[in-house]
């Protein structure tokens, strides 16, 4: 096995250079190392902070952990898995997914796993990134950020959280060591993963007080297992599992219609989501409790058979009031009620628009992500660029995400985007490349305007769509293909480059 990587010691620090250094290993970046792998690169190097690859998939382990986008999209298109064992696939089979073809392809000796991030600075005499790691430092022509928007989690700040004595971890930090059977246990958030959680915890634990701030809109999950005849036809007939394919996907894409673009057809789910909440919920004074003031899209919209019947059970209790402070073993809400509890789950999102690991990379001007944002919020340029950012892309960043259908289409969308800007780099000989701002300015224009008639503006409610200058700087606002179109090749008219390549001061070495 030997990794083309170059070696140049400073002092006696060995500092490792690859040509492109990949940060994460998700979905976002496992898919590009495989597609530079696929193209003969031998030249990159995945730097992830876990011990494994698969992201958000490795980390959320939690009791209920599932994907609520079909299982048929939530594949690479070029490793399609005929094996799904349901409609709807679970964390574990996903993650297994991931690992198969991180193996398949032959990219886990171009991993350092355990090797978490901790500075990035940009050096504008070598026209190199210089990386500090928890295990050594490396240099990079290029790198490649893809961490994701949910993998930092987020903690509430509530008075006296840090003294509470009892068992308590976020959700995306699941404690298996914690055994909640018998335990009255409380949970904060009702979001996409609560709400999972919640029906797979309650019927083991002794109590379980649901802390509610705002009441999701929930939808029908279709979800079952697939039948021999369709594995076997998926398997053997892969045209049948592509046609399945398109056909979820075309039929997915019809709500980006409601959602960024006419709002008001939005009401037929939402006739849907109050039958289905009249139907599973009998007690009235529940179903208020539960039943969202704002519209359906706004927030994402959540699917589960279970979340409803498990708040019906006894001994489940849906908390509105709000939380006024924690103490060492109960939760204190406004009202001035004092719930004694052993266990505290922590379902409260992830660190999005303010993802700390911003603070940690510094662009061109000295200024870090972090700043840069502060100013002018999370914007970027087809979520793969940042002015004052040179030879640095991003996976997932600004305006990538999506409410409605599977991000690895967008993920794949931008790998080809990032694979052919490295490809025009090395034909142009460029030294650096970095998006104009004007280009940037006019991209978020257009955006913000088409953003300004979609559900997440004028829906009524918050989200962790927005950043804190109002703006949503998470979500992609139009069909999916036609950020498929917009990236499919490198523009590079829309970044300032210079060129002179001279970057054969270093040997190269095997590690
Ligand atoms: O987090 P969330 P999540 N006091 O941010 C509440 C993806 N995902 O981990 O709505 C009290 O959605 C907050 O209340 P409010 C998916 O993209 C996918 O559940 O802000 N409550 C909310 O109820 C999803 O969107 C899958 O008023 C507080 C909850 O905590 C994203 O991950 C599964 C609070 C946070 O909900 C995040 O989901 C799971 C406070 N101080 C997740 N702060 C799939 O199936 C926050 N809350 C693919």
């Amino acid at each position: 096995m030997s990794r083309k990587v170059t070696d140049k010691a400073v002092g006696n620090r060995p500092v490792r250079h690859a040509k492109t250094i990949i940060i994460g290993s998700g979905f976002a970046g496992l898919g590009l190392a495989i597609r530079l792998s696929t193209q003969g690169r031998t030249d990159y190097l995945v730097l992830e902070r876990g011990s494994d690859v698969g992201g958000t998939w490795r980390d959320n382990t939690y009791p209920g952990a599932a994907c609520d986008v079909p299982s048929q999209l939530y594949s690479y298109s070029f490793a399609l898995n005929p094996n799904w064992s349901r409609s709807f696939s679970k964390q574990g089979e996903i993650q297994s997914y991931i690992q198969g073809v991180a193996k398949r392809y032959n990219v886990l000796d171009k991993h350092i796993f355990d090797c978490a991030v901790t500075a990035a600075h940009w050096n504008g005499d070598t026209a190199r990134w210089e990386i500090e790691t928890s295990k050594g430092s490396f240099t990079a022509d290029t790198v490649v950020s893809a961490v994701g928007a949910l993998c930092e989690p987020a903690l509430p700040d509530i008075k006296g959280i840090n003294t509470f004595e009892g068992e308590t971890f976020h959700s995306a930090r699941w404690n298996h060591d914690a055994d909640l059977t018998g335990k009255r246990v409380a949970i904060i958030g009702t979001g996409a993963s609560s709400i999972q959680i919640v029906p797979s915890i309650a019927p083991q634990v002794a109590t379980l007080d649901v802390y509610q701030r705002t009441a999701p809109w929930l939808l029908p999950r279709m979800d079952r297992p697939y039948l021999l005849p369709e594995r076997l036809a998926f398997k053997y007939l892969p045209g049948v599992q592509r046609l399945s394919r398109a056909a979820i996907y075309a039929a997915r894409e019809t709500q980006v219609v409601g959602l960024a673009k006419f709002p008001p057809l939005m009401q037929a789910f939402e006739l849907l989501a109050k039958a289905k909440l009249r139907t599973e919920i009998r007690d009235p004074k529940l179903r208020a409790k539960v039943t969202p003031n704002f519209r359906i899209g706004c927030k994402r919209m959540l699917i589960s058979n279970e979340y409803y019947p498990a708040l019906s059970r006894d001994n489940v209790d849906v908390i509105t009031d709000g939380i006024a402070e924690i103490r060492s073993n109960s939760i204190v809400t406004e009202d001035g009620t004092e719930r004694e509890i052993d266990a505290l789950i922590v379902a409260t999102g992830f660190h999005v628009t303010d993802s700390p690991t911003y603070d940690t990379i510094v662009g061109r001007d000295g200024r870090t992500l972090a700043e840069v944002f502060d100013e002018v919020g999370q914007q970027g340029y087809k979520g793969a660029a940042v002015a004052n950012f040179p030879n640095m892309f991003f996976l997932l960043g600004p305006n990538v995400g999506l409410g409605h259908t599977s991000m690895v289409y967008m993920i794949e969308s931008q790998i080809n985007y990032i694979a052919d800007a490295l490809s025009t780099v090395d034909r142009m000989g460029l030294r650096t490349v970095e998006v104009r701002r004007d280009a940037q300015d006019a991209y978020n224009k257009g955006l913000q305007a088409k953003l300004a008639k979609s559900v997440w503006l004028t829906g009524g409610c918050a989200s962790w769509y927005l950043d804190k200058h109002g703006n949503n700087t998470t979500l992609w606002p139009d069909f999916t293909f036609e950020f498929r179109r917009l990236t499919k090749t490198f523009d590079v008219s829309a970044y300032e480059t210079t060129s002179g390549v001279s970057r054969n001061d270093l040997k190269v070495v095997a590690v």
